[in-house]
């Protein structure tokens, strides 16, 4: 008997198998067009629970027998893994919220939710969120994507010849699409995991946010500012200051002694207010919502029974157990009295959750609670351990929020942002990528993670523009927002104790940049909301990768500088050195005077063959933005263009009562005159009451000829 043998006879009298063990597939059928379910022999949904798809997926056919790709289970020590073996060239992309490069091959990522200032946990492998999920391209422009629907602590390691996925806990299912294009792949992800809710207009404008907005006066201050200075703003956000003593669900009775009025004064000025809400709530007998919290049985017990205590801002706090549906309901209950004070959106922040408890080194709890606290279940929901449910802690959260949101306010499209989530999260709540710095290395990272995101089902993300900690200088600032203007969330923020980051705190001429890239993103808002409109039914994602232009051009598979606004408009930062562009034609757009000669202002170029809807310079969304429409129209090398508005109330659920509007316009050309005209409308809604009067910008061959009509008769131009 050699050492080797001796060795693992020792560990297998322990109970320790040093060699995994090969599970084969019980059952595999197809789900979907062209989705295939893999189930490993010995799975149980107990053990396992699916946190991720939107419904419980219904065996529809066998699988093909010449089916490319099946994965490969094992179990070691009762962990499981899976393994997908790849062949051929393929780029990778996904995991969700990654640091590092967009194509994703050679990387590995730790799945175990976590708050990490600057990205600095594991050197950026771990972050806040959990997307098991991969998508390959291959070189033909066909793709592939795979989901390991699982929420335990795991590694999602993407190799050119194989992705791996090694959990922590028990068998999990696998699901599959192989598809035509990335874009078929990504709407074949939505199929199974749910997409965005459309959410409320005014939530496509620019946010601004800082930890340290500490009074009443100094939002109002910041409000005021905005609208004197004419920098387009919705939003302003309330961080952790306007607590009283960070106890969720009140307001500090000095700072912020009438919420009411500050909201009501807030919206008088066309701004929203978006309040935190943090998890973690504080043990204090004389608190109301702590005091019920506990009658009502909804924390989370430690093994003994005792409650789990874990510090976070407030000092000692108890947690919800949101895996339980009672307890869920509970929480979504308290944001009644809350928003009734005219609270227009919610920020759950701190929702790893990440406990602060510095006394435990960084042993079996890794910034959160211990990873055998036992978590109750209900429902669907098996009773289980933080192992198993800390990845979902955030997306059960937030879907307690939005529930809660929605009852209080059934009339209003819910908004909420999120820290923490997981793969399918999107059906909740938007994302913002955590706490990065003033850096131009995060500055740059910001591109390819917001893009990663969208490719892993979640549109609505960006990050903190200006880098939340650490001081940022005019020069950052201005290059960061002249395309952070273009992501689908758009929002300032600061950590306390840095600068002040407002478009106007670093003198006049960044102001002026500013107030230009803000006024551009208004300007595009019809296309955005359009964008967003079509995310809300397909999943695409709002801000795209280059290579969705062509998917077949392997040149374009690494491009993260640049970007798609859509599949029409092309973003390439001030920072963009070499970019790799798609080809055909492209023609560069102006949206504002002076930003094309500015220097810290994306370049945009609009797509040969398109038409994009375009309103005036507004200061918010709750403004009229089509007096008059402009069609930026770019025509392709037939002379043809084609472009879609979506148009709607702008909140509430209207639209799904037919009261919206689709307006899909056309170009033709032909000698040298160009028609412009509604070519179809979809939706009930009477848009010519919208829509007085259309300006068309023509851009052809570099320049830009101009004419009007109405919807009704069109416009024609002539190419002189
Ligand atoms: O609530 C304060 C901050 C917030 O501003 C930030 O956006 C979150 O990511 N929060 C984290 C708590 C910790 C800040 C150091």
């Amino acid at each position: 008997m050699n050492l080797k043998t001796i060795i693992s006879l020792f560990l297998i009298s322990l109970g320790i198998t040093t060699s995994a063990q090969e599970i084969s597939i019980l059952r595999s059928s197809l789900v979907g067009n062209r989705i295939a379910e893999f189930i490993p022999k010995g799975f149980d949904k107990n053990k396992t629970p699916s946190l991720i798809l939107a419904s419980e997926p219904k065996s529809k056919s066998k699988l093909p027998s010449d089916w490319p790709l099946v994965p490969e289970f094992t179990l070691k020590n009762q962990k499981a893994s899976a393994v997908l073996k790849l062949s051929g060239n393929i780029s990778l992309y996904g995991g969700g919220e990654v640091t590092g490069p967009l194509l994703r091959n050679g990387q590995s990522i730790k799945l175990w939710n976590t708050d990490t200032g600057a990205y600095s946990v594991e050197n950026g492998k771990r972050l806040y969120q959990t997307h098991p999920w991969v998508m390959g391209v291959r070189e033909d422009g066909s793709a592939f994507g795979i989901i390991f629907d699982s929420t335990w602590k795991a590694e999602l390691i993407t190799n050119s010849n194989q992705i791996i996925y090694n959990s922590e806990g028990a068998l999990f299912r696998v699901y599959i699409i192989d598809r035509k294009s990335p874009q078929e792949v990504i709407k074949g992800l939505s199929e199974l995991t749910g997409t965005i809710k459309l959410p409320p207009r005014w939530a496509l404008g620019y946010h601004q946010c800082r930890f340290s907005y500490d009074s009443e006066k100094r939002v109002m201050e910041i409000a005021d500012k905005f609208r004197e200075k004419k920098i387009p703003c919705d939003v302003i956000w309330m961080d952790i200051d306007y607590m009283r003593g960070y106890r969720v669900f009140t307001f500090d009775s000095i700072r912020f002694r009438n919420p009411k009025i500050l909201n009501d004064n807030l919206h008088k000025k066309g701004f929203r207010a978006v309040y935190m809400i943090d998890p973690g709530v504080k043990v204090d007998k004389d608190y109301a919502v702590y005091n019920s919290g506990t009658q009502n049985d909804v924390w989370v017990k430690q093994n003994n029974g005792e409650e789990y205590h874990g510090k976070v801002w407030p000092g000692d706090c108890a947690f919800p157990d949101f895996t339980s549906p009672k307890t869920r309901n509970w929480w979504g209950g308290l944001y009644k009295d809350f928003l009734n004070t005219g609270i227009d959106g919610v920020w759950n922040d701190m929702n790893e959750p990440a406990v602060n408890d510095n006394d435990f080194p960084e042993d079996k709890r890794l910034g959160t609670m211990p990873y055998d606290t036992p978590h109750k279940g209900g429902g669907n929901l098996p009773q289980g351990s933080h192992l198993l449910y800390h990845n979902a802690y955030g997306r059960l959260m937030v879907e307690a929020s939005y529930n809660g949101i929605l009852k209080t306010n059934p009339d209003k499209r819910p908004f909420l942002l999120t820290r923490s989530n997981l793969l399918g999260g999107q059906r909740y709540a938007a994302t913002w990528t955590g706490d990065n710095y003033a850096g131009w290395d995060h500055l740059k990272l910001s591109v390819p993670m917001s893009l990663t995101l969208g490719l892993s089902g979640q549109p609505f993300n960006g990050p903190d523009i200006g880098g939340f900690l650490g001081n940022t200088d005019g020069d950052l600032w201005a290059n960061w927002l002249g395309f952070g203007a273009f992501m689908p969330f758009a929002r300032g923020h600061a950590c306390a104790g840095t600068n002040d980051k407002e478009p106007w705190a670093y003198g006049a001429e960044i102001e002026k940049t500013s107030r230009i890239a803000l006024e551009r993103r208004y300007r595009l808002l019809p296309y955005l909301y359009t964008l967003f409109y079509e995310s809300s039914n397909t999943g695409m994602p709002v801000m795209a990768p280059v290579f969705f232009a062509d998917a077949k051009d392997s040149q374009l598979r690494a491009e993260e500088q640049a970007f798609l606004l859509g599949e029409n408009l092309l973003v390439v930062p001030a920072f963009a050195k070499n970019p790799i562009l798609p080809s055909g034609i492209w023609e560069e757009l102006s949206l504002v005077d002076g930003d094309k000669q500015d220097k810290y202002q994306a370049k945009l170029s609009i797509k040969g063959g398109s038409i994009i809807p375009a309103g005036k310079i507004i200061q918010n969304a709750g403004e009229n933005s089509f007096d008059p429409l402009s069609l930026l129209v770019c025509l392709d090398k037939d002379g043809k263009a084609k472009g879609n508005l979506y148009l709607d109330e702008g909140d509430g659920f209207g639209f799904e009562k037919q009261d919206y509007a689709l307006l899909i316009f056309t170009a033709v050309k032909k000698d040298n005159t160009v028609v412009v005209k509604l070519s179809d409308q979809i939706g009930k809604r009477n848009s010519s009451q919208d829509i007085k009067e259309i300006v068309v910008n023509l851009i052809f061959e570099g320049k830009t000829y101009t004419g009007t009509g109405t919807l009704k008769d069109g416009i024609k131009i002539a190419l002189k």
